[in-house]
């Protein structure tokens, strides 16, 4: 991503119909541009009605006009916000006019994320907050929300600032341990060297499960429904969906392609797809619907194999399928439904159960306890306080620096003749971490993360 120094406008509420609609501008030096829409200059941080006009002197709206100075801005930089009048077309002319007028100091309107990257440029926020940002406005559930806020506050970066400071005292204390050769063993005893080296381990595993955690709740669970034509499927869509998303018939084949529902359980979020019964068929659209099953199977994070008393399934041979198409770390839950033919909710495990998780779609019964064992399949320790959100690019950054701690500590084990080698694995971890704040990004990473905000942020 290009890092432009040029001023920059975007409407920053969504778009469609509004009482109030707002437009931003970031830039280096907006007094210019303010003399321009207004004729006067703007005291900072005051909110005053004003009057702008189009190049005829007509009016186009009454605004409110707050001007931030730089360096105390969201952006670091001049921000001038005007909220108006939220209609789509009237902002578009308040846009226009302010282009007509930004025209010589080069104004342009933002690519998406520009707020927030002039933002982390500017060294108002980490990375991690401003991609919390772009989490916090993207939240699918409430605990969402929450976690989001808390990352924006910067209580992940804490940790992991913390961390990294841990790692670099130890580091620093191999590399001056380096310098006396024959005291170095006692050296490093001395400083606890080995305990201190444990303990990072041990708060990274800590870090490491709150990310595990945070990730779930940011992306929430692609959950998939599988198993033969008529084993109840649909019916527990809509009994976990707690409406009729899915059409339920008594004729083997109704659904026939994907039928995707967010819903959440105890605040995670989690996409059910029901999909089509799989079996040998001759039917095109069925066939085609059946293929998009295998699809969803593959790209699931978690999988309920459903079967029922009475309902013939190839049961083995299917199952071995299924587990050859799910990812290696993908959960397959066996759910016996519609328990309540044979007598509810199974107490001797018959010769129907096989460990599989006796539910009744239709009733209700099980259905609970099912819910539960999702959550637990998934990794969700049912734990939101405290709770952050986080990304796949966070957990990658942990795990590797995870790898490097693991190394560490064979080359601590090895004695004086692995000390440089163990600093050097320090400082990859270090590095690793360093990452997820923003430090030693990569350029091009930089622009993959803030291209993905919208436009406005
Ligand atoms: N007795 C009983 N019938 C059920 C239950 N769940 C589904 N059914 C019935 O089984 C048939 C097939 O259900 P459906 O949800 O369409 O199955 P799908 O083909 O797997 O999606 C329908 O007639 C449902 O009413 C259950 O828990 N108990
Ligand atoms: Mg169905």
């Amino acid at each position: 991503m290009v890092t432009r120094k040029i001023p920059i406008i975007a409407i920053a509420t969504a778009p469609g119909k509004a009482g109030v609609g707002i437009i931003r501008i970031s830039g280096q030096n907006l007094t210019g541009l303010i003399q321009a829409l207004f004729q006067k200059n703007l005291q900072p941080r005051m909110a005053t009605l004003l009057g702008l006009c189009d190049k005829h002197g007509q009016l186009i709206d009454q605004v409110l006009a707050i001007f931030f100075a730089a360096p105390a801005s969201f952006t670091g930089e001049d921000v001038l916000e005007l909220q108006c009048h939220g209609g789509p077309h009237l902002l578009e002319l308040v846009m226009q006019r302010c282009l007509e007028l930004g025209r010589d100091v080069g104004l342009e309107i933002a690519e998406p994320g520009e707020f927030s990257l002039r933002a982390y440029l500017n060294n108002k926020i980490d990375l991690a907050q401003a991609e919390a940002i772009a989490d916090l406005i993207d939240a699918q559930s409430e605990a969402a929300v929450r976690g989001a806020a808390r990352s924006l506050q910067g209580s992940f970066s804490g940790d992991v600032n913390a961390l990294v400071d841990e790692i670099t005292q130890l580091r620093i204390l191999v590399e001056s341990t380096l310098d006396f050769p024959e005291e170095e063993i006692e050296f490093l005893e001395n400083a606890h060297a080995r305990e201190r080296l444990m303990a990072v381990k041990t708060k990274l595993l800590t870090l490491q499960n709150g990310a595990k955690q945070g990730k779930i709740l940011r992306d929430g669970i692609q959950l998939v429904l599988v198993g033969a034509p008529n084993v109840g499927k649909s019916s527990l869509l809509n009994t976990l969906a707690g409406e009729e998303v899915a059409i339920v018939t008594s004729i083997a084949g109704t659904t026939r392609d994907r039928i995707k529902e967010s819903i959440q359980i105890e605040g995670v979020p989690m996409h059910v797809i029901d999909t089509a019964g799989l079996r040998q068929t001759s039917d095109e659209v069925e066939a085609k619907g059946i293929e998009r099953t295998w699809e969803a199977i593959h790209s699931a994070d978690i999988v309920l194999f459903l079967s029922a008393p009475n309902v013939e399934s190839e049961g083995g041979t299917l199952r071995d399928r299924i587990l050859e198409a799910v990812s290696p770390k993908c959960p397959i839950l066996e759910v016996l439904n519609k328990a309540d033919l044979i007598g509810g909710m199974v107490s001797s495990p018959g010769p129907y159960l096989n460990g599989a998780i006796p539910i009744s779609a239709k009733t209700g019964q099980g259905v609970d306890v099912l819910k539960q064992e999702i959550l637990k399949s998934v990794g969700w320790s049912g734990s939101q306080e405290g709770a952050i959100v986080s990304r796949r690019r966070h957990l990658d950054c942990i795990e590797r620096a995870a790898e490097h701690i693991a190394k560490s500590e064979q080359f601590a084990a090895n004695g004086n003749n692995s000390l440089e080698l163990l600093a050097e694995e320090l400082t990859l971890a270090q590095n690793c971490l360093g990452q997820i704040t923003g430090k030693l990004l990569p350029d091009d990473l930089l622009g993959k993360i803030f291209s993905q905000f919208c436009i406005g942020k």
